[in-house]
């Protein structure tokens, strides 16, 4: 059984440890923002560790949109990595804990319409999208 190597920001950690061990009750917000939070458990692509990753929540049906932002910076954040290199994923959201799939939108109109739908659930991805010239990655997670 691969081990859990906790984020090595604490603030991300201790969401990710709220949020488990509350079972989907507490820390499923962004601070106080009271926008949903979901967990996406991904496996390390160097360490074949236990990942744990919360991102905004932005449902598409019964699918969820997955943005690489990392506030704008100028990389992609580590877990985009881990994503491409092995797309099975758990995602919690709140109490539902689920298998799925994920796969990154390369067409453009397809990124396009899910990227309005994250704006929507999260306006603040503009304004990262504005900071860096990366163009910020958009993954579909998928029921298995
Ligand atoms: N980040 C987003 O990008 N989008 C969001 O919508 C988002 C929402 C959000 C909500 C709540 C919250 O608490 C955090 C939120 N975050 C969001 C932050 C997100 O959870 C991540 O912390 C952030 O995106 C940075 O991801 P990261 O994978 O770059 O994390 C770094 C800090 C990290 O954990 N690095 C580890 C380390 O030891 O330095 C390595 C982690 C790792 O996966 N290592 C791989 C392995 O094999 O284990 C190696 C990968 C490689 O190729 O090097």
């Amino acid at each position: 059984m691969a081990e859990y190597i906790p984020s090595t920001s604490k603030w991300v950690a201790d969401q990710v440890e709220l949020y488990e061990s509350s079972g989907g009750t507490e820390g499923t917000t962004l601070r106080d923002t009271g926008l949903p939070v979901i967990i996406v458990t991904n496996t390390g692509r160097k360490t074949g560790a236990i990942r744990k990753t919360p991102l905004m929540r932005v449902a598409d049906g019964e699918n969820y949109v997955l943005v690489a932002s990392k506030g704008g910076a100028p990389a992609h954040p580590v877990w985009y990595h881990n994503l491409k290199a092995d797309p099975n994923v758990m995602i919690q959201d709140r109490a539902k804990v689920q298998e799925m799939r994920v796969r990154e939108i390369e067409d453009s109109s397809e990124r396009q319409r899910l990227w309005e739908l994250a704006v929507a659930a999260y306006p603040p991805y503009a304004e990262y999208q504005e900071r860096t010239d990366r163009l910020i990655p958009v993954f579909i997670a998928e029921p298995v």
